[in-house]
């Protein structure tokens, strides 16, 4: 699918301000690919950064309908954050015809991370976090970390989501403390 063509089909789903976050995943995105010279599918990190919150503004309910009926009841219990990302990856596969898995899951982990990331879901999952549109504590620190590593970048942006969750009393997605270790353990 053409670029142009995303765009303008992901458009209606988000509000303004969510549009000008998603052009700044895709940009930056585009822009860890090339600059590390990762031998990757470019056009799928393109529409995967294009479509990541094609769900953010459907109702909970419909969300947890979707992952219930998927058989994705682990994301139910956490908080309605975390639904958009595992539902909006079915909902681009069923209401925009995506097939490409790496598309669908860098889609699905946008928000938690997981174990084992690959790079389509590492880049997605930087990006959303360090975009320039982006102000939350130390997102400064991880924007400089990402210049020289992606995964100590990840690490970090990991590391300050769950300070975050603790801090304000949220309950944590078992897999992004999961995604924590397994970053922290590769990198030793
Ligand atoms: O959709 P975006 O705002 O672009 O970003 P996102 O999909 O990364 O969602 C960020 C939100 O998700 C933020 O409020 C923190 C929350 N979040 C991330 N990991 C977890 C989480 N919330 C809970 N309860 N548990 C998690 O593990
Ligand atoms: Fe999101
Ligand atoms: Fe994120
Ligand atoms: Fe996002």
């Amino acid at each position: 699918m053409d670029k142009k063509i995303a765009l303008a089909k992901v458009k209606p789903h988000l509000t303004n301000k969510r549009y000008v976050h998603t052009i700044g995943v895709l940009n930056t995105a585009v822009s860890l690919v090339e600059e590390k010279e990762i031998d990757i599918d470019i056009e799928a990190i393109r529409l995967a950064a294009i479509f990541h919150d094609y769900a953010k503004y459907r109702p909970a309910e419909e969300l947890r309908n979707i992952l219930q009926e998927n058989g994705q009841d682990q994301f139910l219990h956490y908080g309605e954050e975390v639904l958009h990302a595992p539902a909006g990856a079915y909902l681009v596969r069923k209401e925009l015809g995506i097939t490409n898995e790496k598309i669908l899951s860098a889609i699905f982990w946008h928000t938690t991370g997981k174990r084992n990331m690959n790079m389509y879901e590492k880049i997605l999952y930087l990006s959303d976090y360090i975009e320039p549109n982006r102000s939350f504590p130390g997102v400064d620190e991880v924007r400089e970390v990402a210049k020289e590593s992606i995964d100590q970048a990840i690490v970090l942006a990991l590391r300050n989501t769950i300070t975050f969750l603790v801090n304000k009393r949220q309950l944590i997605f078992p897999e992004t403390v999961h995604a924590y270790n397994d970053m922290l353990n590769q990198l030793k």
